[in-house]
């Protein structure tokens, strides 16, 4: 690295700190400083790796503040609501969670989950402690004793109610489940759903980005509080709701990270002498890995999800294809995976700014290239794609995913999302993940 570089990257990080700070509720961390002035669960997993470069006890505060908000059931809600904040919705009293059994009472939250990327933060919280030694070592390994249950709660919770016929794969019941809410993935499922009547609503989000057609349309926000209802309707019961409710898709990238994350947290049950469950959720990432390898579309070596509701496949070119990358598999299976990625319609296509995967392919009609999750680059995902690199023994796509998103943070925007020809930052800035993810790719090199 030559010193006008290294100079970049040490200026990179203390801004990513600045930005963590600004999201610091204290003992969470809000998604970003206006748009999204609660917590959300996989962005409080992403904020813990970033935190955990820099503090190790504010990253293991960050993830027990989430698992205080899990529910009896072993879910861990999507979003757990700062008290002090009323700017954003659907807020806490448009969930009609209030009255779910499962949910613990002290602590308000919505009633629906996200992708479990937890034991991965936990793993980098493991690590970082080790390295540092002393007190956070200590405090990162009592952590992962007192916390190991949580976590696996939640993953046997995933696999017994989101997949019981063990497919192998995760249903969702809500596009936002998906954490990639409006993208062309469920344009199908979306497009068969006739909504009832919904209470009326005033829209917060667009008052929050530069441009209000960036983000999803107020019929698309119908047909998301139709089904937010229609849970509410049955008071968030696992059983009920998959009768009740008009979205039920597998989501294939969802189940990828449950793959990855049941070997991580298997990893981490072997550390504390927990073998037969190391031995369970080694069971789960199989299971997990092979049912997102069923979905493997021959002609395009995309992973697809399955709308259980039409009875087919959804077939797109999204970066969610790449579900068999992060899940890890064969050899055979992520070389042509890493092809793919490198490839002309991926980080290959000719006039990206920075060479990182679009989120919806610029070759598909589907694409948008500034309109939230149908084309724009979302930093966080390159992390995550690199992270899984890594650990495939793909020490050349890490380094290019690195490299890219290091010249692409150095704006000292921390933006939610960026258009993939200009390089222009979209969304929030500052968003917590987004600058969480520059610590993580600066490393220990600042
Ligand atoms: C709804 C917080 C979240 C992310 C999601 C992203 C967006 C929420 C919204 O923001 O979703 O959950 O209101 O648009 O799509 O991935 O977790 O950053």
């Amino acid at each position: 690295m030559n010193p006008q570089t290294r100079v970049g990257v040490t200026e990179l990080r203390r801004a990513a700190i600045e930005a963590l700070k600004l999201n610091d509720l204290g003992t969470m961390t809000s998604a970003a400083p206006n748009l999204y002035p609660h917590m959300w669960s996989w962005d409080a997993a992403f904020v813990a790796i970033g935190l955990a470069r820099c503090d190790v006890p504010r990253a293991i505060t960050e993830l027990r503040s989430l698992l205080a908000a899990q529910w009896s059931t072993g879910m861990i809600p999507h979003i757990v609501f700062n008290e002090n904040s009323a700017g954003y919705f659907p807020g806490f009293d448009r969930w009609g969670t209030e009255s779910a059994k499962a949910r613990p009472s002290a602590v308000k939250s919505s009633g629906i989950c996200q992708p479990p990327v937890h034991a991965i933060a936990v793993r980098h919280i493991v690590d970082r402690g080790r390295e540092n030694g002393g007190k956070d070592q200590e405090a990162a390994e009592s952590f992962l004793r007192d916390s190991f249950d949580g976590w696996l709660a939640w993953h046997r919770w995933l696999a017994d109610v989101r997949d019981p016929d063990g497919a192998g794969l995760i249903e969702i019941h809500h596009g936002w489940e998906s954490g990639f809410d409006n993208s062309p993935r469920w344009d199908g499922p979306y497009a068969r759903i006739n909504p009832g009547t919904v209470e009326p609503f005033t829209r917060r989000d667009t008052l929050h980005v530069a441009d209000a057609s960036e983000r999803p349309d107020d019929a698309e926000y119908t047909k998301y509080l139709w089904l937010v209802q229609q849970m509410a309707s049955v008071n968030y019961d696992d059983k009920a709701m998959q009768d009740v409710v008009d979205f039920r898709v597998r989501d294939v990238f969802f189940s990828g990270i449950m793959a990855a994350s049941s070997d991580v947290l298997a990893a981490l049950a072997d550390d504390i002498g927990r073998a037969s469950e190391a031995e369970e959720l080694r069971g789960l990432s199989r299971r997990f890995r092979d049912g997102v390898a069923s979905t493997v579309d021959p002609r395009t070596g995309l992973a697809r999800d399955y709308d259980v509701l039409a009875g087919e496949w959804i077939a797109t070119d999204t970066v969610s294809g790449f579900a068999p990358l992060v899940a890890g598999g064969g050899a055979q299976s992520l070389a042509a995976q890493r092809a793919l990625l490198l490839g002309p319609d991926w980080m290959g296509y000719p006039g990206l700014r920075f060479p990182l995967p679009p989120s919806t392919s610029p070759s598909s009609p589907a694409f948008r290239p500034r309109t939230y999750w149908r084309g724009p680059v979302w930093p966080f995902l390159n992390l995550l794609l690199g992270w899984a690199a890594q650990r495939n023994g793909q020490g050349d796509l890490y380094e290019m995913l690195r490299t890219a998103s290091l010249e692409q943070l150095a704006d000292l925007k921390f933006s939610e999302y960026y258009e993939p020809f200009t390089g222009e930052p979209l969304g929030s800035l500052n968003q917590a993940w987004t600058a969480a993810a520059a610590l993580e790719w600066i490393g220990s090199d600042a």
